[in-house]
């Protein structure tokens, strides 16, 4: 068997894939694409992913782009324990409820908010539009809201049950960027607070393995708030 996982440390889907992977010990091939040297956008990247995206795996030479369908395409294949994705209907269906919901629910508001305050300001060398920040910034506190009360707060540990699946991994490592642009989910959430440490304990040592560059951003950008 052989599996490729093309991906950037940067890039939260990436990041989840990549946490998945080393917890579960599956024997994979990783292909660091990076972002920031605009490798994405190279001839030989383009031809494995037309859209210049990633995450992508390349399993036997059957190459998948989009996170959500390479958990599902994962899961068919065995790859990823049923604990983590159930095979029971129902039980799947609960996990993939929150895979769609993701996207636009909560993934968009927290990238939206990263892109405006942090990346924006470092590629265009403009500083943020305080007035459009507003905007960005009560749209994701809005998405937090929903992610706090009405996945979390349910009684149980994690999304689904008191075990995590990938939902539980995909939407942690979604949360962790808007902390790269100085806003932690943790310090008003307090659902997401007690979730979250719960999350990065299980899939741990990996979890912090995949945010080694992710900590050390949110390290510096604290240490330059703090100087203000
Ligand atoms: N819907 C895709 C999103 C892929 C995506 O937007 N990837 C970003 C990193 S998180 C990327 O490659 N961005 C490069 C660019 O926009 O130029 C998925 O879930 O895999």
């Amino acid at each position: 068997m052989s599996l490729k996982l093309y991906c950037d440390l940067m890039s939260q889907p990436s990041r989840a894939l990549y946490i998945l992977l080393k917890s579960i010990k599956c024997d994979f091939e990783v292909k660091f694409v990076n972002l920031r040297e605009a490798e994405h956008y190279s001839e030989e990247f383009s031809e494995i992913n037309r859209f210049q995206r990633v995450p992508v795996i390349d399993h036997n030479g059957f190459i998948l782009t989009e996170s959500v369908a390479i958990l599902k395409y994962l899961s068919r294949e065995n790859i990823i324990p049923e604990s983590l994705y159930p095979k029971e209907s129902k039980a799947q269906a609960r996990v993939e409820e929150f895979l769609e919901w993701q996207h636009a629910g909560l993934r968009l508001h927290c990238a939206m908010y990263f892109r405006v305050k942090y990346l924006n300001p470092i590629m265009f060398g403009k500083p943020v539009d305080a007035k459009s920040l507003v905007g960005y910034e009560s749209r994701m506190v809005s998405a937090l809201t929903d992610f706090n009360t009405k996945w979390l707060g349910r009684g149980t540990d994690f999304i689904n049950g008191n075990t995590p699946t990938v939902a539980d991994l995909l939407a942690a490592c979604e949360l962790e960027q808007p902390r790269m642009s100085g806003y932690d989910p943790c310090e008003n959430f307090a659902n997401i607070a007690v979730w979250f440490k719960k999350v990065r304990e299980h899939f741990n040592p990996y979890y912090g393995e995949g945010h080694v560059i992710v900590n050390k951003i949110i390290k510096k950008n604290s240490k330059v708030a703090s100087k203000v």
